[in-house]
């Protein structure tokens, strides 16, 4: 009910727009920046350089090397970042060569919203939750200001005409000290677009530690509840538009057919396992609840609820209308039905040092990369779908995701 109400709202604001746009210019929001929170879906470097490097063939599509992201190239944060007309987005943690100007990437590989009980190597996941994301981020934005007021105050120093003759030498050795220029200015962090996809592994970790799915559904309260504390915290920070993508139909990847599908006799006509799909679409339907208790809290926020779990339906139970592969065959991997095994992942080597996950021939005719994630194609297909705010609650484009809907 409540959705319909500010979907008619949001469509007439859109019309205004509209008809506005063509005598105005345009109703796009122009945002300066992209703070991203998440996992693998959309880690740029963050694992890389904390944990250990993504192994080659990662990255052979696009960036021609590994690029600390999981996929053969570009990654949907990669095509929101291009689409904004802003740059890919670094690592917060990735010291080297980062430029923050237009935006941080908070995002870690196996990265959970609930803090997780075990380490990294007895649990597999990160201890990079989301939690953790946002202190650094809160970090951030305290730590940026501070630098560019010591910035500024050191540039009207060196406006003084008697010191004209150093200034150009002094003010460029400060500036590269202080990375001036590689830091976000104050009001980005209000005018930013803030991207969160994060919540597939703290389905699966429920799975590896032998939880029921009535035992993992049990948790989703809390899981969500930990979520929403999050934006709460952003928000009081300043941040104002958020764009939040749902959970992947974990029945249709790779990795959990692997494991599941020789116990799972509920499977869809696609050939998908129904009890993952449908934990999938638990977390994603008290995800949009809360999406919209948010916007009763936050008045002053543009909240959008995007459903990447249809496009991604669309795009796994369509494949072969849409002109990909077997959608559950890995590009890279090793052995098996699905040419993927949990011991011997895209990329790893044999005994003799050479690889032994190898990639396929054409990484644009597959769907999935590496049996858990996807390919730079696929990406791109549901960056696509996504984009336009057809899968989306409030039906708002992503450059426009800027406007409320009351
Ligand atoms: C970790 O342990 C605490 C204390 O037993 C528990 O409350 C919490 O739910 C556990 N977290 C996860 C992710 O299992
Ligand atoms: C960071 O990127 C911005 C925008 O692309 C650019 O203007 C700036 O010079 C860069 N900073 C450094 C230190 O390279
Ligand atoms: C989960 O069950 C499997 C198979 O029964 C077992 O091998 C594994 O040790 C169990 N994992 C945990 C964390 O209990
Ligand atoms: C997966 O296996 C590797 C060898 O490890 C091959 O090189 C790939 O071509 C293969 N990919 C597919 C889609 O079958």
């Amino acid at each position: 009910m409540e959705f319909k109400v500010c979907a008619l709202h949001f469509l007439l604001i859109a019309n205004i727009l509209l008809v506005q746009s063509s005598v105005l210019g345009s109703n796009k929001c122009n945002f300066p920046a992209i703070f991203n929170f998440g996992d693998s879906n959309s880690d740029t470097g963050g694992f890389s350089a904390a944990f250990s490097p993504v192994p080659p063939p990662y990255g052979e599509t696009f960036f021609h090397a590994p690029a600390g992201r999981n996929s053969d190239g570009r990654l949907i944060i990669d095509f929101i970042a291009e689409s904004l007309g802003l740059p890919y987005l670094s690592a917060f943690l990735d010291s080297v060569g980062s430029n923050f100007s237009h935006g941080a990437n908070f995002a870690t590989s196996a990265s959970t919203i609930r803090p997780q009980n075990l380490s990294l190597s007895k649990g597999g996941y990160s201890p990079i939750s989301l939690d953790v994301q946002q202190v650094e981020y809160s970090g951030f934005v305290a730590r940026s200001q501070a630098v560019r007021a010591k910035g500024s105050h050191l540039q009207q120093v060196f406006s003084c005409p008697s010191w004209s003759v150093f200034a150009s030498f002094y003010s460029s050795l400060y500036y590269a000290g202080l990375s001036l220029d590689s830091l976000p200015e104050k009001d980005y962090f209000s005018r930013a677009l803030y991207t969160f996809d994060i919540g597939q592994n703290d389905i699966t970790a429920g799975l590896d530690t032998n939880l029921t799915l009535e035992e993992i559904k049990a948790q989703v309260p809390d899981m969500i509840g930990q979520f929403s504390s999050v934006i709460k915290e952003v928000y009081s920070l300043g941040g104002r538009s958020f764009w939040i993508h749902n959970t992947a139909p974990l029945g249709c990847l790779t990795y959990v057919l692997d494991a599941l599908a020789a116990t799972t006799p509920e499977v869809d006509r696609y050939g998908c396992l129904i009890p993952y799909n449908e934990a999938s679409q638990h977390f994603n339907a008290k995800l949009h609840e809360a999406v919209v208790q948010l916007r009763e809290e936050l008045p002053l926020a543009a909240i959008t609820y995007v459903d990447i779990y249809s496009a991604k339906y669309a795009l796994i139970s369509q494949a072969k209308e849409l002109g990909f592969e077997d959608p559950f065959r890995a590009c890279c991997g090793y052995g098996g039905k699905y040419n993927y095994s949990r011991f011997a992942r895209c990329g790893s080597k044999n005994g003799a040092g050479d690889v032994l996950a190898k990639s396929c021939k054409d990484p644009s005719a597959w769907i999935s990369w590496d049996g858990i994630h996807f390919t730079e194609a696929a990406n791109e297909w549901i960056f696509h779908r996504i984009a336009d705010g057809s899968f989306s609650d409030p039906p708002v484009s992503i450059e426009s995701a800027c406007s409320r809907c009351s």
